[in-house]
């Protein structure tokens, strides 16, 4: 782990990068640290009139305008509640439960894929940001001087689970404590997941992961499509559920079956791989939810296009919410963050509990790890946002966004 020899306080820093998208870190930090600041150039002027008079316009569109693209579903517009109306603790940015209503879509019923992700490669000759060595200006802005960061640590590779961490050094009490678990590793990118040597030649049907939000979106964008929005992921992962936990029901591991894949045991130090993965699994190894999604609970997290806010619940427009103008992370304040949904293999019942349809995460738009890769959304044409979704990416009368590059690190 290269960063490991820097001062202190670059160290911290730079693992604060490393680690904004990991994503079991626990999110206890948006309901009890720095307080949130309002939200510049948002939607506040939304009144809830306003909210109700543009509901009242029209009704979502619900059936599909023509077939199914390959690896597709559709899921039919409507609205729902979307968040958790028994939050704990940790889960204070799950709150309030407010309506939302969406127009139909087009979701990708899978992670991406290696394979998938492979084509992509081959089409545009596309490097990912794990793969290309960082300059000190990525830097600038998460630490007070990016000048004392050695050369030397400026590395290409990403996120691994350290497993040969040393449980002596664990205090959960510690907040930063995660940060012995997971290392940086020189050379991990989606070709070898776990650093040179290592390769997806037999996981070519296991979803890509060490992709940046970035990278995520590069591929959105040759594949004609786009991430989805954090309340059309939600609401596709409910499969139709009111008020449920999971994507089937509200029952963890009905008749002691395990329904996705995550991790069994205390997490960090045992691992019982009951579900039969110990890191990810093929797409499809579990059951669909009911629009025919599968793995939308556990595998690996999956990016959304929305910036991250904890309080972003309080003034969600109602139509088609496009998420925040800005991102704003108590926990890492200096760093934006997107949202990220789902869980992975790495969640377990002691600590993130990302696995549930209404939890929430958040990553450092350039970074990826071996536990988080995304899917893609295609809206319906004639879909309307609610254009008092002010977002710094204005979506066009189609409900496609102008501007999807993932842009700025402002
Ligand atoms: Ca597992
Ligand atoms: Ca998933």
């Amino acid at each position: 782990m290269k960063i490991s020899i820097i001062a202190p306080l670059v160290l911290l820093a730079l693992a604060a990068v490393s680690l904004a998208t990991v994503a079991v870190l626990p999110t206890d930090g948006p309901a009890r640290s720095t307080p949130v600041p309002p939200e510049a150039g948002g939607d506040a002027s939304t009144t809830s009139d306003a909210k109700l008079s543009q509901r009242a316009t029209r009704e979502p569109i619900t059936e599909a305008p023509a077939a199914d693209p390959d690896g597709m579903v559709w899921i039919p517009g409507g609205s729902f509640e979307m968040g958790n109306p028994e939050p704990g603790d940790t889960q204070k940015d799950e709150i309030p439960v407010h309506a939302v209503t969406l127009d139909g879509f087009w979701m990708d019923a899978t992670e991406v894929t290696n394979a998938e992700f492979s084509r992509f490669v081959e089409a545009t000759g596309y490097k990912t940001i794990a793969e290309t060595k960082p300059k000190r200006e990525d830097f600038a802005g998460q630490i007070p001087d990016i000048s004392t960061i050695p050369e030397e640590n400026l590395v290409a590779g990403s996120i691994c689970f350290n497993s040969e961490f040393d449980p002596s050094t664990i205090d959960k009490s510690q907040p930063l404590w995660p940060y012995a678990i997971w290392q940086h590793v020189e050379g991990a990118s989606w070709r070898e997941p776990e650093g040179p040597g290592s390769s997806i030649d037999d996981r070519m049907d296991h979803p890509v992961v060490h992709v940046a939000y970035e990278d995520a979106v590069a591929y959105c964008e040759w594949a004609g499509k786009r991430l989805p929005t954090e309340a059309e992921w939600e609401y596709a992962a409910r499969g139709g559920l009111d008020d449920v936990a999971y994507p089937w029901g509200d029952e963890r591991n009905p008749d002691g079956q395990w329904k996705h894949n995550i991790w069994q045991g205390e997490f960090p130090y045992e691992n019982k791989v009951e579900d039969g993965y110990r890191t990810s699994a093929p797409v499809k190894s579990f059951e669909p939810n009911a629009y025919g999604l599968y793995d939308m609970s556990g595998n690996v997290w999956e990016w959304c296009r929305d910036w991250y806010r904890p309080d972003y619940y309080q003034r969600s427009p109602i139509w088609n919410p496009f998420g925040p103008a800005a991102s704003f992370d108590p926990q890492e304040p200096m760093i934006p963050k997107r949202v990220q949904r789902g869980g992975s293999f790495m969640c377990s019942d002691n600590y993130c509990i990302g696995y549930r349809v209404t939890a929430r995460m958040k990553g450092d738009p350039m970074t990826g790890t071996f536990h988080c890769g995304f899917r893609c959304v295609l809206p319906a044409d004639g879909a309307e946002p609610d254009r008092t979704a002010v977002s710094e990416n204005e979506p066009d009368a189609a409900g496609r966004l102008a501007d999807v590059s993932g842009d700025s690190r402002s």
